[in-house]
């Protein structure tokens, strides 16, 4: 009996270990399937925490989005200073600017001095607790602090460490770098503005944001990763590449240029010849459908009386009836794509004389009734007054105690099971304590050490000699 205990008790447990196996398989490892309602069930980055080391604008964009992921994003700031913008284009004195407190959302603040030997205590007890260092410094400078990669990867050996540098190895790789050189060092400058004028900077900061961007989603790739492999990895985002990778068709169309001139610019159509390189090319549309910039009702007097209008193929015969030209839908000299190239000017003249008889929501409404893509310029006025923006969360009002109420961009990027709040961004060093006590429990007396060092406050200044 006890003989036949023993063999039930053994197979018992390997019909257990099967049915574990069994059902790991059938979950593909991953845990049950959650029950909760979609946007009850946390957030995607919940419990992953980011000793945020960042400033300006690149590395801040990533540390917000990470933030309304569901990071805890604790920003540590220079003791009496904090990050540069909470001083740069004030428009309420005595409060953060609004150049801080828009890419700082969602994010705790401590101060620390990184050169003072308790702050370097304090930095390390961080670097032990948090999964990610995020840094935009200037080359060299977490070095100088003495967080060197061998530093932090010894002291806590899963920390992703994740920088913002304005160029990756190479001949600039030292060089201090704000958006607009990225934008001249990231081809996207040679490629903005008409042919016949100096190249341009496009207003979206897609140097400081755009890399922001893509330094996040390396990190997040990163913390996938160390699901697997256990442990961090360097993530290096140089402003100029993230630049280059959204100028990826300019790369295109310079390799195109082999094979003769680029026959959807306007420029081939006003028979000027192409260089060596790609020029600009004015508002002309990126891809294969002819576009361009048309006047709309008011433009004498509103700069922003406009409309982007696509003669897109399949819709060339509505267009042509919306425009009142309709024999140009049989006319072998407009009626195919091929045809039309070298006549873009003339034909875009025609569309803006009808477009000019229209207000651009008019023309939106009229052209979309018929599949015709056509995009309004808005201004920043109008987005900002925008009900279906404010209605999803991409125009957000925040409330903020020093300035009161100012409008934000709330994330754009929405999640069904990982719902964004906006919340305000933090004041200097305002979660100081709740940080050392709560986050890095350290003990009262540990505190007062810390703080009587002066490693979390602004050296007093000397007063003037009489
Ligand atoms: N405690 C003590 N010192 C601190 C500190 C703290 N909490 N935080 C920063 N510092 C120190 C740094 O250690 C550095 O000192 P050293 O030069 O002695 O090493 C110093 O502050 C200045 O840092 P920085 O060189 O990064 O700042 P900067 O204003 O001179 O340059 C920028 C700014 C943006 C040009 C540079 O940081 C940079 O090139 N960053 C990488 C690219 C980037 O992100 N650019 C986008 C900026 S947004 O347009």
């Amino acid at each position: 009996m006890a003989k036949k205990n023993k063999k039930e008790k053994k197979v018992k447990a390997a019909s257990k270990r099967v049915v574990k196996i069994k059902s790991k398989k059938l979950t593909n490892g991953l845990p049950k399937v959650s029950t909760k309602a979609f946007g009850k069930d946390g957030k995607a980055l919940d419990g992953v925490r980011i000793l945020d080391f960042t400033h300006v604008q690149s590395g801040p964009t990533c540390t917000q989005l990470l933030a309304w992921l569901g990071a805890d994003v604790i920003k540590v700031e220079r003791p009496g200073v904090g990050d540069i913008t909470r001083g740069q284009l004030v428009d309420v004195k005595g409060a953060d600017s609004l150049y801080f407190t828009m890419l700082n959302h969602n994010k705790r603040s401590i101060t620390i001095d990184s050169k003072h030997p308790q702050g370097k205590r304090v930095l390390d007890a961080l670097i032990k607790s948090c999964d990610v260092l995020v840094e935009n410094f200037a080359p060299g400078a977490l070095d100088r602090m003495g967080l060197t990669w061998e530093h932090i990867h010894k002291t806590n050996p899963r920390m992703v460490v994740a920088s913002v540098k304005g160029f990756g190895p190479g001949p600039y790789e030292d060089c201090k770098v704000y958006e607009n050189v990225a934008q001249c060092a990231g081809g996207s400058a040679s490629t903005t503005g008409f042919r016949e004028g100096p190249p341009l900077v496009t207003g979206a900061q897609i140097g400081d944001s755009g890399t922001g961007l893509h330094l996040a989603l390396g990190i997040v790739a990163a913390l996938y990763q160390r699901n697997r492999t256990g442990r961090g990895q360097k993530v290096l985002a140089a402003m100029q590449d993230g630049v280059l990778n959204l100028c990826r068709v300019k790369l295109r169309d310079q390799q195109r240029l082999k094979a003769g001139p680029l026959t959807e610019y306007s420029q081939y159509g006003e028979n000027v010849p192409f260089g060596d390189s790609v020029p600009r090319a004015g508002n002309d549309s990126g891809g294969g459908q002819p576009g361009w910039i048309l006047k709309c009702k008011g433009w004498e007097t509103d700069p922003d009386a406009y409309i982007y209008f696509i003669t897109q193929a399949p819709v060339w015969e509505p267009i042509c009836d919306l425009i009142g030209e309709p024999t140009w839908k049989t006319d072998p000299e407009y009626a195919t794509p091929r045809a039309r190239l070298p006549k873009l000017k003339k034909i875009f003249a025609r569309i803006e004389d009808w477009t000019k008889t229209k207000t651009k929501f008019e023309v939106m409404e009229l052209c979309n009734k018929v599949d015709i893509p056509v995009g309004p310029i808005l201004s920043m006025k109008e987005i900002a007054e925008e009900p279906s923006l404010r209605k999803t969360g991409t125009v957000v009002e925040v409330d903020h105690p020093k300035r009161g109420k100012y409008l934000t961009v709330g994330n754009p990027i929405k999640m069904s099971d990982s719902i964004s709040e906006v919340t305000r961004s933090p004041l200097l060093g305002e979660h100081t304590d709740e940080i050392l006590k709560d986050v890095l429990g350290f003990k009262a007396s540990e505190i007062a050490e810390i703080k009587g060092s002066g490693a979390l406050s602004a050296p007093e200044k000397k007063e003037k000699a009489a």
